[in-house]
């Protein structure tokens, strides 16, 4: 089995790809070893402050984004980095060559209740004479020289594209590094698995309380076959097990807040995974648009997301 140094180095990733990928992925293994120590470090509970989103920030939000912020605007070849946890953009080196838009802990309400986290990334290939800006970083998913995300569960495992496929590492805690463990990553066209927070079911527009409504009827209803639910309230974790087994997760546009489209946010959570999903044959919409075609209009924009069994993904949007 080889190692993710071995990996990107026997590959067509270009030497300052993989400088951003080296950098991205040991520092979350830093990650990874802190968390590891969880109360005893003192770094469970809340952090005081509020994000960009209006959200308490947990002390490992804060922890995980600025040991990614230091490490990645210390590397030559970064230019720009732009984070959940970051109010606006942080040019690095205008000569460097790659934007880095990040959620340095996805699934933070796990955190305290110990269970699934993740860094989700999502890397632009892009130079420039002057240093980034916010609209450097308005490009849409299908641009993504690399995405992937490094999952905090029982292992920590790194899964990433560079537009080839997807693949799968462990991290290996005595040597210190990732070793790959799954060369390939296919999700079944079908799937007879959902993943969404069905305590919102009220709030949702008429087609998906219809979809979601023939789901939990199961094979005595229109879609003549059962439906099992899994919900692990981090994305991270939701797309990990679609990638492992097949599923759709679905976070819905709702009307708590109607001028929102979406919970989750595009450039570091649906984009990145997005790439995957389509990497591994699976499809990723809005309730209208394919994801990797959207044109942002800011790095802190929310969508709607319908991703996972190609299938399933257009039997969800098919309804009206
Ligand atoms: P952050 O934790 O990075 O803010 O991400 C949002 C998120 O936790 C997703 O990972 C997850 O899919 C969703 O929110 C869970 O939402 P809910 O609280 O409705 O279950």
């Amino acid at each position: 089995m080889q190692s993710l140094s071995q990996f990107l180095a026997s590959g067509s990733t270009s030497e300052s790809l993989q400088e951003v990928l080296s950098v991205t992925t040991q520092t979350c293994i830093e990650i990874s070893n802190a968390l590891k120590k969880g109360s005893l470090a003192g770094i469970l509970g809340m952090a005081g402050n509020e994000n960009v989103q209006g959200e308490e920030q947990k002390k490992l939000d804060v922890i995980s984004n600025n040991m990614l912020k230091s490490a990645l605007l210390a590397s030559p070849v970064v230019r720009a980095i732009a984070s959940e946890e970051e109010d606006d953009i942080v040019p690095a080196h205008t000569d460097g060559e790659y934007l880095i838009a990040f959620d340095p802990l996805d699934g933070s309400s796990n955190i305290d209740i110990n269970s699934m986290v993740g860094t989700i990334f999502s890397i632009y290939h892009q130079t420039g004479t002057a240093p980034a800006t916010e609209a450097d970083f308005l490009q849409p998913g299908k641009n993504q020289a690399a995405a992937g995300y490094v999952l905090y569960g029982p292992s920590t495992m790194l899964v990433f594209t560079t537009g080839n496929g997807v693949s799968m590492f462990t991290l290996d805690v005595d040597k210190g590094e990732f070793v790959q463990t799954q060369p390939t990553v296919e999700v079944p066209k079908d799937t007879q698995e959902f993943a969404i927070n069905m305590s919102n079911q009220r709030f949702w527009a008429a087609p998906m309380q219809s979809y979601v409504t023939d789901l939990i009827s199961g094979k005595e209803g229109p879609r003549e076959k059962n439906f099992n639910m899994r919900w692990v309230a981090a994305m991270v974790g939701d797309v990990h097990r679609i990638l492992c087994r097949g599923g759709i997760f679905i976070y819905p546009w709702d009307n708590k807040d109607p001028s929102k489209p979406g919970k989750l946010r595009l450039m570091y959570e649906a984009n990145p995974m997005g790439m995957l999903i389509e990497q591994a044959g699976g499809k990723a919409f809005t309730h209208t648009d394919r994801i990797l075609d959207i044109q942002p209009e800011g790095i802190h924009q929310r969508v709607a997301v319908v991703l996972g069994a190609a299938n399933e993904v257009d039997t969800c949007l098919s309804y009206k």
